[in-house]
């Protein structure tokens, strides 16, 4: 039998990555869509390039870019994708305020220009695609909790753009018979997430902190809520979604909310250190109460320890405005009971598990010599 033949566009991205290592592992050809960078922007799926001089490689990159139809077309035609998972957008909610109409292009347009591909290249029996849609079409809830029913309010240029996206991908089933499915994905995270959203910005930070190479990290609203999975979870949700004989939407969710402060906290929690919050909005903090010298000596390691417990009563946690959204989405919560009755989906990790797999790898990041030596850390835009 002839291998399965899969393009995900984002393959660098978190998911990208984590599903291309699942479909290699099933079997797959993977075939993934590239943009060009003046810096390497492989890190992620390194693992699995291979020398296109290789005979018979299982993962192929092409270069592309979402708002550039040709491009699309062309590869799409070359691959003959059994199934296309695009998961390709420019991600970051509160950048997409500052840059709405490339947003608008490649998250929403992008999603066209790939389904209009399938369909001019006669794809449309052969080709199933799998779109990434988001929980951030929800918004301003509804409903509590959200599902699959759940009228949308978005409240980003980037929810707008993929309101857009989401809807188009259930015309064109309609109008054309296509398998094409929505996976309504909660925010998902895991040691690959970019390091400007909440999580990755939050673990980092606790790892550099309890390694005394940073005295403090400045956050934006603290009282949000979100429904956060392992990625790894929902990347095979992906898969499970365009497995179905019928294309379907699905929600993908824990059905657990947490705030962003008790993010924080559990996060120290992982070395040890209890971190504490008084004061409110902009005036809020968060300061260290104490420390479990045995958790911090195994996590973090026993050298650190002295210095470290100097700084019990430090502020380690301030808010900043710059970091406020124009129109914040105040509490997600999602209602996986579709996808697990349907797709036969259920998640694996707790919040626990995940914060842990995120603090314990940042850990090793940051402890790496090599690292350290070359200044460390990246300095991240200061408005993101
Ligand atoms: P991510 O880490 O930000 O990855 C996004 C990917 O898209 C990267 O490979 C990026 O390339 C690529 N990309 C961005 N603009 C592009 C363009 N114009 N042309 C071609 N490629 C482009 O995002 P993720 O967390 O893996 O999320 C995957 C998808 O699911 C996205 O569509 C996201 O909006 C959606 N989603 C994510 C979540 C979540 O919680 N993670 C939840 C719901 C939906 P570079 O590597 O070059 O930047
Ligand atoms: O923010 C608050 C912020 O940027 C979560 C994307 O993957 O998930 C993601 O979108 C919450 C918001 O993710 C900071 O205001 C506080 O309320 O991690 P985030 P997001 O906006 O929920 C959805 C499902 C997607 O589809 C998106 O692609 O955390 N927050 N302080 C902060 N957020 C950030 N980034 N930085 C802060 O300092």
């Amino acid at each position: 039998m002839s291998k399965k033949v899969a393009l995900i566009t984002g393959v660098t991205g978190q998911d990208g990555a984590y599903l291309a290592e699942y479909l290699i592992k099933k079997g797959y050809i993977v075939h993934g869509l590239k943009r060009r960078s003046s810096l390497f922007n492989t890190d992620r799926i390194d693992h699995l390039y291979q020398d296109p001089h290789d005979e018979n490689r299982n993962m192929i990159l092409h270069y592309g870019d979402m708002t550039d139809s040709m491009n699309l077309t062309r590869i799409i035609g070359d691959v003959q994708p059994d199934e296309i998972y695009n998961l390709a957008a420019m991600s970051h909610v509160k950048v997409s305020f500052d840059t709405p109409e490339y947003t608008a292009n490649a998250d929403g347009i992008g999603t066209l220009r790939v389904l209009e591909a399938v369909r001019l290249l006669n794809l449309t029996q052969k080709t199933r695609i799998y779109q990434a849609s988001t929980s951030e079409l929800y918004g301003l809830v509804q409903e509590i909790p959200q599902k699959e029913t759940t009228p949308f309010y978005p409240r980003s240029p980037y929810a707008v753009a993929k309101l857009y996206a989401y809807w188009i991908t259930v015309n064109y089933r309609e109008a054309y018979g296509m398998h094409a499915s929505n996976g309504i994905l909660f925010n998902h995270e895991s040691p690959l997430r970019g390091e400007t959203f909440v999580t990755r910005k939050v673990t980092r930070a606790v790892a550099r902190i309890a390694l005394n190479l940073q005295e403090k990290v400045y956050m934006g609203n603290l009282s949000s809520k979100r429904d956060w999975g392992h990625a790894k979870d929902y990347i095979k949700a992906m898969y499970l979604i365009l497995q179905q004989d019928e294309p379907d939407d699905y929600v993908i969710s824990t059905g657990v909310t947490t705030t962003i402060r008790d993010f924080i906290k559990m996060s120290f929690s992982e070395v040890g250190v209890e971190v504490e919050f008084r004061g409110s909005d902009e005036k809020e903090e968060g300061y260290i109460v104490s420390v479990n010298d045995e958790v911090f000596a195994k996590t973090v390691g026993e050298a650190h320890l002295p210095a470290f417990k100097k700084r019990i009563g430090n502020v380690v946690v301030g808010v900043d405005p710059a970091y406020f959204r124009p129109t914040e989405v105040d509490i997600l919560i999602g209602d996986n009971t579709k996808a697990r009755t349907k797709l036969g989906w259920e998640p694996t990790y707790d919040l626990k598990a995940l914060c842990q797999d995120m603090v314990l790898h940042d850990i090793e990041v940051m402890k790496r010599e090599e690292f350290l030596k070359n200044g460390g850390y990246r300095i991240m835009n200061y408005f993101e």
